[in-house]
């Protein structure tokens, strides 16, 4: 790949802002993104980088350094750097509430859970008052590690009533397929999202490395009745998932 255009002199210009290696990390990010290059070619060698792009070795070293940890190339002793293979993309809908089951069998991709927690608790605070609890009330708890085909994409970590779920080890594969059952399978839902770098021992269960970018989402589920019957908070790996909003004029427009 020495000949690839992706280092032609002068490409690194239209990745501009921030320290130099980080611009040549997001470009060469978009340059997997884009297709340029792809699972298990190789990379020039450093020195080649450095002299078409006229940076220091250093600067491409630095580069090359943060994407092998966070597993985007993969170096091969005495072989050279290669781009690592890509988790696939998914694309989950912020319009419609839908479970994670569904949302990879309309991708026709296989789903499986490693159970990381599952019991009945002493409900905390916080649970008491987002859940609508009583005093005497129990909490059921379900962590699961959401994996499809080989790659981990999501840890959700789930606080139910014990009312609604008396049995957290009688679910299935798919927690809204029980909920729906017994006739409390939730219609809507308020999902908060935001940007957090993962912790250990977060990274280590997503088998990527600590510290890298990953979307933290919180979501509140409703019955009709106005109850709320769900609360999960879940760790998405920030390289596997894009959420997608459909966005339509607003009546607030102009004002
Ligand atoms: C989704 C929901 C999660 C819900 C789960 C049920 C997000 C961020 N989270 O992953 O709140 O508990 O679906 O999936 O979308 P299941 O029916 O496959 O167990």
């Amino acid at each position: 790949m020495s000949e690839h255009v992706m280092f032609a002199s002068g490409a690194l210009q239209a990745a501009r802002g921030g320290p130099l290696y980080l611009q040549l990390k997001r470009f060469i990010e978009d340059a997997i993104r884009n297709e340029l290059v792809h699972a298990g070619d190789a990379l020039p060698s450093e020195r080649d980088i450095a002299a078409k792009l006229d940076v220091s070795r250093v600067t491409v070293r630095k580069a090359v350094q943060q994407l092998v940890r966070e597993g985007v190339l993969v170096q091969r002793h005495g072989s050279g750097t290669y781009v690592a293979p890509q988790p696939h993309r998914v694309e989950q809908s912020l319009s419609q509430l839908t479970s994670f089951t569904e949302d990879m069998a309309r991708r026709g991709m296989a789903v499986r859970s490693t159970w990381l927690d599952r019991g009945i608790y002493h409900p905390s605070p916080e649970e008491t008052v987002i859940l609508g609890l009583s005093a005497t009330d129990s909490v059921a708890r379900i962590a699961r590690l959401r994996i499809s085909g080989d790659t981990p994409l999501a840890i959700e970590r789930a606080s139910l009533s014990a009312r609604v779920l008396p049995d957290p080890e009688s679910i299935g594969t798919s927690l809204y397929s029980h909920l729906e059952k017994g006739g409390n399978r939730p219609v809507r839902a308020i999902q908060r999202i935001r940007a957090v770098s993962l912790g250990e021992d977060d990274a280590a269960l997503l088998e990527v490395a600590a510290g890298v970018a990953s979307l933290h989402i919180e979501r509140t589920s409703y019955l009709p009745s106005g109850r709320v019957v769900e609360f999960t908070r879940s760790i998405y790996r920030g390289d596997t998932y894009d959420f997608v909003a459909e966005l339509r004029l607003g009546d607030g427009r102009g004002r």
